[in-house]
């Protein structure tokens, strides 16, 4: 029924909550409990000052690389909220909102963006795969998982996530046209944050929407409102609904915004302008959740006081952690683990950067 109204060749976007945190879609209103709604605003919580802090971090030379994902957690929690334990994520690498509703402790995450590839080893039972730099492959990843879950009959979904860039990706065609031919259960979520990099989602493709790429695998598919919550998990179970009744694949495209850099390596100055930014600050998600969470009467200042303090604390006592136990890296894991033993050229590669620092290199 969702995906008939919501054809994307009809051109709508789902959308329930809207800015000003009104309900615009009763019917479709999925009446989420007190406890399951707390969860979802608690983990967007999380995501927003670990977002932010691993900026700060970073910043001050004590984190590598981090991708920050501020604007995008409505997306992403919306949608893991919808997941039973069993389904699979097969994330890309902005996914940290995701991947802390799905379990994963903040230590692994941190420790990934700090360096040291141990924060990869995600408990197998969490059944969420580690952050995935190769843009596009975790499609492919989520059809061998879709697959084997048919083979077997596990009732498990994957679902994997991709950008707007992604979906110009070999991978992202593959991938997909693999889980419709076979009809697997299998679910793609494009969060389009509008910005691959510093190309803009109108020059990714001459496509209206992304979520009309569906028609092609001939699949559902949906354009949604990332920055609600609500729509994002109603959206997102059923798709799910189809794909564990045997239907196949549904592609859903959430449309939101990045709010920060690509990465602690760009500077979104240089190719968006201000006033773009602004306009999307006063859509960012948490704002509209929060609102929405006020007006039932189960959230208000004093509540987010205190949430502010624990999870200030918590993400610095993860973070101190991260620097002091776990993080450092030892030079031979980075050689190691390659491969499953290393190759000659590595361990030429290792011998010679051990002289190197026993030289006194730096
Ligand atoms: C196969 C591949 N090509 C290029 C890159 C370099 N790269 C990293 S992120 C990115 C842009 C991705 O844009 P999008 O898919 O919209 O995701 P977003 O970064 O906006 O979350 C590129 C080109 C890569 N990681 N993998
Ligand atoms: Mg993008």
């Amino acid at each position: 029924m969702l995906f008939k109204k919501y054809d994307p060749q009809l051109g709508k976007m789902l959308q329930i909550l809207d800015e000003n945190a009104n309900i615009v879609a009763k019917d479709l209103d999925p009446h989420l409990d007190k406890k399951s709604l707390l969860k979802m605003y608690e983990v967007m919580h999380l995501a927003r000052i670990a977002d932010i802090k691993a900026l700060q971090y970073q910043r001050q030379g004590r984190m590598l690389t981090y991708a920050p994902n501020r604007g995008q957690e409505a997306t992403q929690v919306g949608a893991m909220a919808a997941l039973d334990p069993k389904d699979w994520l097969s994330p890309a690498f902005r996914e940290l909102p995701a991947m802390l509703y799905r379990g994963v402790p903040l230590e692994n995450i941190y420790l990934y963006w700090y360096g040291n590839e141990w924060g990869s080893h995600i408990d197998p039972k969490l059944h969420t795969l580690p952050v995935n730099i190769i843009i596009g492959s975790q499609i492919n990843h989520a059809a061998g998982l879709a697959y084997a879950s048919k083979i077997l009959k596990k009732g498990e979904v994957a679902v994997a996530t991709i950008g707007d860039g992604g979906t110009s990706h070999g991978f992202f065609y593959e991938g997909l046209n693999f889980a419709s031919s076979y009809n697997l259960p299998m679910v793609v979520l494009i969060q389009n944050n509008q910005w691959a990099i510093s190309t803009p989602r109108a020059k990714q493709t001459k496509a209206e929407t992304l979520a009309q790429k569906a028609v092609a695998f001939g699949i559902p598919g949906i354009q949604v409102d990332g920055n609600d919550i609500l729509a994002m998990y109603v959206a997102m179970k059923n798709a799910l609904d189809h794909a564990r009744s045997g239907k196949g694949p549904v592609l859903i495209e959430a449309v939101t915004y990045r709010l920060g850099a690509h990465t602690t390596s760009d500077d979104p100055t240089i190719y968006r302008s201000d006033e773009e930014v602004a306009i999307w600050e006063a859509k960012e998600p948490m704002i509209r959740f929060k609102k929405y969470l006020e007006d039932l009467g189960y959230w208000d200042d004093k509540k987010e006081e205190a949430l502010n303090e624990k999870h200030n604390n918590y993400v610095n006592d993860v973070f101190k952690k991260v620097e002091t136990e776990l993080g450092p890296v030892v030079l031979e894991d980075i050689f190691k683990y390659t491969y499953k033993e290393m190759t000659p050229a590595l361990e030429e590669q290792l011998a010679e950067y051990t002289t190197f620092l026993k030289e006194g290199g730096k």
